[in-house]
């Protein structure tokens, strides 16, 4: 049995230990030829960290944008690490993973750090990431509606098995009349109407991607107005094409609920906002759809609580993450506590959202280290009363919560 002094130790041991399974990055091979981004100028240039930048800088947007990336990562260098001390957790992420690859993080040297960068051959460096960062697969985000994903797919990738599939919607659902020309354009026979065929035909698209791919499940980014009025297309997309694909398919469907797109359309990615979305819309569509089952994440902290005891009715939702505006220590470590004392241990704690390599190495250290400190504080608990804790029932229970979950209920 663990006493309470060894808890911490063995905890930050058992969890530098276990391996995890990453499900929603935006990652790719190395050989989906553009797709893949890394080094120290996309590290630099993270949405993120573009978004602090122009907290400080009144340059135009457009002028920011239109510099070579090198450039603008000289920029970010100078206004977020040179000339104030890098405190946010994008930034301080910077620093982890130059530490962690083991550069001299004291010598503030973005040359050096360039030059580092340029000696890497990129298959070993995937490796390295990949160890550093313990993660053992990262499921990534592909996007049948992106031109260049959907010819490399066509082409024929190689890939790689410690990257995984899903399959991303958000146009079929929020845009269907635009998604559907390009159905028509791939052979589809729907018409912009969602009418007559246009059901079966998306159903047939759905299918042949997901397969094609094989997506582990299917996802959709969904606003924080989102409602499933009756007669909307998007509720009509869900309930004659996506969920019945879903279910023909033995998949789940994840949903990531409370962006608002584009609230300052100048910042490009870094333009998105976030809402409390409607936690109606879960219970909704786990309680109409029982042989469905539903991944689901939401951007508002206020949204976390009722997404935690929503996932106590309904044993077809399995909540995921603190993704995006909540992945921060305060509301990783909030959060954390929150699902531990309503869920248990039948959730899954994080995933990455990293859409730069290295973010892999930055992401987890940062979790792994939050997450750690709760569990620590939980186990205690159950020591004060009398109840025995063993090292390989705390590696158990890690591993259900890091990847097990995950793949018990994709395989359900
Ligand atoms: O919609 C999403 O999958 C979000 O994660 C966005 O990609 C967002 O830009 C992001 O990268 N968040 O971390
Ligand atoms: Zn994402």
């Amino acid at each position: 049995m663990i006493t309470r002094e060894q808890l911490a130790l063995v905890i930050a041991e058992k969890l530098n230990g276990v391996q995890v399974v990453d499900m929603h990055t935006h990652l790719f091979p190395a050989d989906f030829t553009g797709l893949l981004l890394w080094g120290m100028d996309e590290i630099l240039t993270y949405h993120y960290l573009i978004a602090e930048y122009f907290r400080y800088s009144q340059q135009p947007y457009q002028e920011f944008f239109q510099l070579p990336k090198a450039k603008q990562a000289d920029l970010v260098w100078r206004t977020l690490f040179v000339e104030r001390s890098p405190v946010s957790e994008a930034q301080r992420g910077v620093l982890t993973i130059l530490s962690r690859l083991g550069l001299d993080v004291g010598a503030r040297s973005l040359d050096a750090y360039r030059e580092y960068f340029r000696s890497l051959a990129l298959a070993q460096h995937v490796d390295n990431v990949f160890r550093l960062a313990g993660v053992q697969a990262a499921v990534m985000t592909n996007d049948p509606f992106d031109a260049q994903e959907r010819e490399l797919w066509q082409r024929g990738v190689q890939g790689d098995p410690r990257f995984k599939a899903s399959l991303r919607i958000d146009p079929l659902v929020l845009s269907y009349p635009q998604a559907a020309k390009v159905l028509q354009a791939e052979g589809y026979a729907v018409d912009g109407t969602f009418s007559g065929n246009s059901a079966a035909e998306v159903r047939r698209f759905l299918r042949d991607w997901a397969l094609y791919i094989d997506a582990l499940y299917m996802g959709a980014s969904l606003p924080a107005n989102f409602s499933l009025s009756p007669d909307s297309l998007s509720t009509r997309v869900l309930q004659e094409a996506v969920l019945p694909t879903c279910r023909e398919l033995g998949i789940p469907l994840a949903l990531m609920l409370g962006v608002k797109r584009q609230v300052n359309r100048g910042l490009g990615l870094a333009g998105d906002s976030l809402g409390k979305a409607e936690i109606g819309v879960v219970e909704q569509l786990c309680a109409e759809y029982p042989e469905n089952r539903f991944l689901v994440s939401m951007l508002s902290r206020e949204n976390q609580h009722e997404l935690a005891i929503t996932a106590r009715k309904y044993r077809n939702l399995m909540v995921f993450g603190c993704w995006w505006f909540l992945n921060n220590p305060s509301l990783v470590e909030e959060i954390t506590a929150l699902r531990l004392e309503t869920l248990g241990l039948s959730f899954i704690p994080q995933h990455s959202d990293a859409r730069v390599l290295e973010h892999l190495i930055y992401k987890w250290e940062h979790s792994r280290a939050v997450i750690g400190q709760v569990l620590v504080k939980k186990y205690a608990e159950l020591l004060e009363t009398g109840w025995p804790v063993t090292e390989e029932e705390i590696e158990r229970d890690l591993i259900q919560l890091f990847q097990g979950n995950f793949q018990t209920f994709l395989a359900r």
